[in-house]
């Protein structure tokens, strides 16, 4: 026997270098399982404190010039180790993810997949995900719009739900796991664009708009025939992701948001003209906002007063001018944001290519729909002039509303008493301050704005274009989110921060809402994974603890078990054509121990999270040997962490 193999001896003699066992690997600082791992997570978080403090001190780093005082950190600085105090949700756009930031500090933390596949964690790949996703996904999708469910007008932490304006679909994300768990598609129309959710009692109905006019049934009928196009907002069942019901609109739909009683939602729609083209979308002075009643439709739905369409069983109501089911409030001119107020009272309609905001008080839909109010633009109490481009309101629950202006980079503040006084025909200031941001603004979002919790601490002006703001990095710039302090009497300007395409919006919730509600390990029995363990169960699998293939015919089922730094199986043998389903549960179950399985030369990745169970199918097309081996660096032997496919021809 050599004698080097039991040399066991944790003192090499002097001078002399020596491999570490497997055994001394593990006890090594930070090695999961290993107590000390905490410790040392401290220890180099508290060495990163002083590190960058002397660094901000001696370069004059760009961030220690806003807003701080000689010798104090700005307001938006948090430290390393350090937490944030809120959640930011942001949508990606057109790159069909959700972002999720902190804030004061507008760090990224971490992408969550939802429209888009992720070969990171394998979104898109393992069939967990597929079965979210349905079978024949597109490509990705275009998520604009983020909201958190909501139980009396405040955030609940149980949900967030985004739309896909590209594959016309609503998505739920779970936020204890925040993993993307429903997504379905909108029959009947196209490209939903404004998403809200309903507050009172709760969430309740998800409202959802349609942007586009379509022929329906869109089935190659009345191509060109625009005066027979139509489309429908959706009112979705948050619960269980079904569609409620749809209501039949004139125009288009463009956002949408509702009131703080569960009585009402409203959308904006900027092509009263029924037009193709743009000079025909521009045509008219006004357009309108559209001001759902929501107990009538259901009632309408209840009494069977509506239609279906095709094969989809959606009840569908007519709601176009001259329904009871509806109120059309007059608005100039192309008019995009739709924003509730947090006092419950109004919601503020931003012109676009009028310079004004329409403010409308959701009392006066009670007196139009029980007949008091004969006239619709009666129930407009202000509509404040403030600049150019006004796209979307934020609110800081003092009583003041907050526009972007797309054409006058600019960020107005104004005072909505003051506005409505001015309306009345008391002269008021209203206008409060501007602030130059950059550029372009469309989205802005205020903390809790939409929320009865509204804290007036802190403003995000979500920008289109960001020029010479940023280093340049190729033709195509980033979009530049900026950080207003919005806590005194005037906005401050806090922070720039590039965003890859395309942030439409975001929301802002504090952590306490969030930390308590969010798993750091996977529960065994969660919903995500059950279909892959009940299929498993069949086969006489404990994924816990076997490791074992099972051939069915021409399937093959692989399951192994992954604990830093093994896998259960060091290799498999599947001949050329099998489908092969690799079932992967990883048994470790310490904080931050994620496995991954790539199969090299397969397209193939998926990670497994702490008590995770991840499955992937694909076929066996290319003979030879294939090494899978793990993505996530968790371990000292985490590059030994592989083993081998071995296809037969
Ligand atoms: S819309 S930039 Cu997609 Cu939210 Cu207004
Ligand atoms: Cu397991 Cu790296
Ligand atoms: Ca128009």
């Amino acid at each position: 026997m050599n004698d080097k193999t039991k040399d066991q001896s944790p003192e090499p003699k002097a001078g002399e270098i020596r491999a570490l066992t497997p055994e001394e690997v593990a006890s090594l600082p930070g090695q999961p399982g290993n107590p000390a791992r905490r410790n040392f997570m401290r220890t180099s978080a508290l060495a990163g404190l002083v590190g960058a403090s002397g660094l901000i001190g001696g370069l004059g780093l760009d961030r220690a010039a806003h807003a701080a005082e000689p010798g104090k950190m700005p307001e938006d600085y948090v430290a390393p180790g350090h937490l944030d105090e809120y959640y930011g949700f942001w949508s990606g756009g057109q790159s069909g993810e959700l972002r999720i930031l902190g804030l004061p500090s507008m760090r990224e933390l971490i992408r969550v997949p939802v429209f888009n596949r992720s070969f990171a964690i394998g979104w898109g790949i393992t069939n967990e995900s597929k079965r979210v996703l349905g079978k024949d996904f597109p490509p990705g999708g275009d998520l604009h719009h983020p909201h958190m469910s909501q139980t009396h007008g405040r955030y609940d932490g149980r949900y967030l739900f985004a739309n896909d304006k590209a594959g016309t679909r609503v998505a739920r994300i779970r936020c204890d796991i925040m993993r993307t768990d429903k997504i379905i598609k909108i029959p009947n129309v196209q490209a939903i664009h404004g998403l809200r959710v309903q507050r009172e009692p709760r969430t309740g109905y998800v409202f959802a708009n349609a942007e586009f006019r379509i022929p329906v049934p869109n089935d190659g009928r009345d191509l060109d025939d625009p005066k027979k196009y139509q489309t429908m907002f959706t009112a979705i069942d948050g619960d269980t992701m079904e569609i409620a019901w749809q209501v039949l609109v004139d125009g288009n739909l463009d956002n949408t948001d509702c009131d703080y009683e569960g009585k009402y939602a409203a959308s904006t729609c900027y092509n009263g003209e029924d037009a193709v083209d743009l000079a025909g979308m521009m045509r008219s002075e006004r357009d309108w906002a559209v001001v759902f009643n929501i107990k009538r439709i259901e009632e309408a739905v209840k009494a069977g007063k509506f239609k279906t369409i095709g094969k989809s069983k959606v009840p569908v109501v007519d709601g176009r001018h001259g329904s009871p089911l509806t109120m059309y409030v007059p608005i100039p001119k192309n008019p995009h944001g739709l924003n509730a107020s947090p006092d419950g009272k109004y919601f503020v309609v931003a012109g676009k290519l009028s310079p004004t905001c329409t403010v409308v008080e959701w009392s006066k839909a009670d007196a139009y729909f029980n007949g008091k109010l004969k006239d619709p633009r009666g129930a407009v109490v202000a509509e404040p002039q403030l600049g150019l481009g006004p796209l979307h309101t934020a609110f800081d629950g003092r009583g003041n509303a907050y526009t972007t202006l797309f054409i006058d980079s600019q960020m107005a503040k104004w005072h909505i008493q003051d506005a409505i006084d001015d309306y009345a025909g008391k002269k008021t200031n209203y206008l409060r301050q501007k602030l130059d941001v950059a550029y372009q603004p469309g989205h802005n979002h205020s903390s809790l704005g939409e929320t009865r919790d509204a804290d007036g601490r802190w403003l995000v002006s979500l920008n289109k274009f960001s020029k010479d703001r940023y280093l340049p990095v190729g033709p195509l710039h980033p979009d530049s989110d900026q950080l207003i302090d919005i806590s005194g009497d005037q906005m401050v300007l806090v922070a720039d921060c590039p965003v890859f395409s395309e942030p439409h919006d975001c929301i802002i919730v504090p952590r306490q809402i969030m930390m308590s509600k969010i798993k750091r390990i996977w529960d065994r029995k969660d919903a995500f994974f059950a279909e892959t363990v009940a299929q498993a169960k069949q086969h006489g699998i404990t994924l816990e603890k076997d490791s074992k293939v099972i051939r069915q015919g021409k399937k093959v089922f692989v399951y192994m078990t992954s604990s830093a730094p093994k896998y259960g199986l060091d290799s498999f043998k599947v001949k050329k054509g099998d489908e092969v389903t690799v079932v992967i549960t990883n048994i470790d179950d310490i904080e931050d121990l994620t496995h991954g399985f790539c199969l090299t030369d397969y397209g193939i990745n998926m990670e497994m999270s702490p008590q995770e169970t991840s499955s992937v199918t694909f076929i066996a097309d290319k003979p030879g040997v294939h090494w899978y081996y793990c993505t996530f660096f968790c371990h000292a032997l985490h590059l030994e962490m592989r083993g081998r496919m071995l296809v037969e021809a």
